[in-house]
């Protein structure tokens, strides 16, 4: 979606057990037994990253969606200024060089959203028009739209299914023939909603989603939408890349399934990354 960055600290999303008293319907302070606390508490482990090349990126493109696909790193993005009008795109890009090989434009009045690949061809959601479209993958020409009922932000595909967010806490799983919605799940961590769900992406059985205005991503277990990891990308994108630069959040995450190498960016940011996880200490 649109917008600059708010400072949605992290700690906001570092959900633990919360101690609260228990309180009858007329309010009074319950007096009887606490409620039953877990029998395992629920520690959600926070990854930190490790760089492992930092490659170019258009600092104009306001990265809505990534994925990296057979040497290929494709990237959907919304309009120029972050707002409305012309820039949407969806493009071909060469990882090493940021250099974009192909670009796609979509109307002026569509803004782009999340992408994913499915077959031969890429698919791409917009964030109000309730549209989405397909594109052969090759030479972008596009093939047919579908429908939603609720906004597009990420999407990404598990190899049968399409998973969508759209800035709730909900992911949509959809039929990536008919586009049909086959399930939902609401994403939690320690038992609390997770909202603003954005870029996602599907990495070895778990879906990795941006939180929209952070520098977080979930790890998400797409089964029950419990977030089972956190990663912090604080700091990534340096001062001096910042210094004097219009950025915007933290936003795009491909994986390469072949290299199993993960790679993330930000809208506006003028470098793309490879990192690596680094599990937090014992
Ligand atoms: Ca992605």
């Amino acid at each position: 979606m649109s917008g600059t960055i708010d400072h949605i600290g992290f700690a906001l999303l570092l959900v633990s057990s919360i101690a609260c008293s228990a309180k009858s319907d007329n309010g009074a302070e319950s007096v009887g037994p606490a409620p039953q606390a877990p029998t395992v508490p629920i520690e959600i482990p926070i990854y930190s990253y490790q760089i492992v090349n930092a490659y170019p990126h258009d600092p104009e493109a306001f990265t809505q969606g990534l994925v990296f696909i057979d040497s290929v790193l494709y990237e959907g993005t919304g309009p120029i200024n972050g707002r409305s009008g012309p820039g949407s795109s969806i493009r071909k890009v060469d990882l090493t060089t940021g250099e974009v090989l192909q670009l796609h434009l979509v109307e002026a009045e569509i803004f782009g959203e999340g992408i994913t690949v499915f077959l031969n061809r890429l698919i791409q959601l917009t964030w109000k028009s309730g549209t989405g479209f397909t594109y052969n993958l090759e030479s972008f020409e596009p093939l047919s739209t579908f429908n939603y009922a609720t906004e597009g932000w990420g999407l990404t595909c598990d190899g049968q299914r399409l998973i969508m967010s759209d800035g709730t806490a909900t992911l949509y799983f959809r039929d990536p023939f008919t586009f049909e919605e086959t399930r939902r799940v609401t994403v939690t961590a320690a038992g609390r909603d997770i909202r603003k769900l954005n870029e996602l992406e599907w990495v070895e059985g778990e879906v990795y989603a941006n939180i929209w205005g952070t520098h977080t991503i979930a790890r998400i277990d797409p089964a029950t939408g419990r977030v089972v990891g956190w990663i912090d990308g604080t700091g990534m994108l340096s001062d001096e890349d910042r210094d004097g630069r219009r950025v915007d959040v933290f936003n795009g995450i491909a994986y390469d399934t072949q290299t199993k190498r993960l790679f993330v960016t930000g809208k506006w940011w003028p470098k793309l990354y490879e990192i690596k996880l680094v599990p937090p200490s014992p």
